[in-house]
């Protein structure tokens, strides 16, 4: 039996796929539909203090393979007082009892301050709200006029030491903290933002990584203009184009972080392979944006079971027989691997000569039936004698 249940932050899931903040999640309507599928949690789009319209249109991009997706929404979104509604939370949960998390990613600090006292306020004033985590975004690229903070390491440890100084957390906290990190490309920079989370760590339960790579441009070459309309077309890269990228952040950041902070990989996740390489490297979770944005939340069905085949098939009964697993490269690895490749072509191309053989007696079996009828009919106009 295939278990993919996992935790994150001590919140237990019943899957290890589910939402990323962002496409599909700005209202209860759209979240019931996550909530109805597979999905392992429920996350909310990020939020800011009030409810705003976000960027000119066109802001979002995808290419036509598939592989790259951009946007700039500039965080359109209903404002925090609706994600923490009562009413908002169980139009979204209905029977389910998934967990549900909202996210926040206030213009500035005091508006992140003012956003995680609210949410204190609500479960304070009605214990059966459910709130089960909160994930404080510190990586939009898209806000005009404003750095991406895990970027400004000053900013962001200014960010996490007040956050954390909350009475909020003091003591037992009143909610895990999830944070939303940017993608690093530079092994001294994973060291710099890992060492200030550490830093941090009684408060911080999950890392999530990464947020869309920032300020990518897709060009009209007919129009010879940006495909996206603010920010001069500079806009968030999201889809398989940067799930490498995010592995390699989960899986510096599985090496640098706190063993009790959980890793959640994002970025690029399209199938159960892609969730199965996030695990590898770390993930206790996985969680999905673009793809959920192209194909609906049917996509975490399709996700879950693609994943548990590859659990059957590799013989793993729960995600903690391979998280953060992956084995070093090894000649004895790259020669079953190339086994392996090679006994599907042969499979191929076994498909391949059969259909070609089914090909090749079929038109012997046409050119005897000619040859039939051509001395049926030279016999029938006495043609033999000529
Ligand atoms: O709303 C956005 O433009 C946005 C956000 Br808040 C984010 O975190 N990441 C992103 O790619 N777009």
């Amino acid at each position: 039996m295939v278990d993919l249940s996992t935790s994150i932050g001590g919140v237990p899931l019943s899957t290890c796929i589910y939402n990323a903040s962002g496409p599909r999640t700005g209202s209860s309507a759209a979240m019931a539909k996550i909530a109805a599928s597979r999905s392992g949690c429920v996350l909310a789009k990020s939020a800011t203090v009030s409810s705003q319209t976000g960027n000119d249109q066109p802001r979002t991009w995808h290419e036509e393979n598939g592989k790259a997706s951009l946007n700039s929404e500039g965080l359109p979104n209903n404002g925090i007082d609706y994600y923490i509604d009562s009413k908002t939370i169980s139009e979204t949960l209905g029977d389910s009892n998934k967990p549900y998390m909202v996210s926040i990613s206030g213009k500035t600090l005091v508006d992140n301050l003012l956003m995680l006292g609210k949410i204190s306020n609500v479960m304070k004033a009605d214990p059966s709200i459910k709130i089960a985590g909160v994930e404080l975004n510190l990586a939009c690229p898209n806000i005009v006029g404003k750095p991406t903070i895990g970027y400004d390491f000053d900013q962001m440890e200014d960010v996490l030491k007040q956050v954390t100084s909350l009475p909020c957390f003091k003591g037992s906290a009143m909610f895990p903290l999830g944070i939303k990190m940017p993608p690093y490309f530079d092994r001294p920079h994973f060291e710099h933002a890992a060492s200030i989370l550490n830093k941090y760590k009684s408060c911080i339960s999950y890392v999530a990584s990464i947020n869309t790579i920032g300020n990518a441009l897709a060009i009209d070459s007919v129009a010879e203009m940006p495909c996206i309309r603010a920010k001069g077309g500079f806009a968030g890269l999201s889809g398989p184009a940067v799930k490498y990228t995010a592995l390699a952040n989960v899986k510096q950041m599985r090496e640098l972080l706190d063993e009790s902070i959980d890793v959640v990989g994002v970025g690029g996740v399209a199938n159960g392979i892609d969730a199965f390489e996030m695990i590898l490297c770390g993930a206790s979770a996985v969680q999905v944006g673009t793809c959920h944005w192209t194909e609906g939340p049917s996509c975490f069905d399709r996700m879950c079971s693609e994943l548990e085949g590859i659990m059957r098939e590799k013989g793993y009964n729960s995600i903690d027989d391979f998280r953060g697993k992956l084995k070093e490269w090894s000649k004895e690895g790259a020669a079953l691997s190339r086994s392996a490749k090679l006994a599907t072509k042969s499979i191929g191309d076994g498909g391949v000569s059969t259909a070609k053989q089914g090909t090749d007696s079929n038109s012997i079996l046409i050119a005897v039936l000619f040859a039939v009828i051509a001395i049926l009919l030279a016999d029938k106009f006495n043609l033999m004698e000529l």
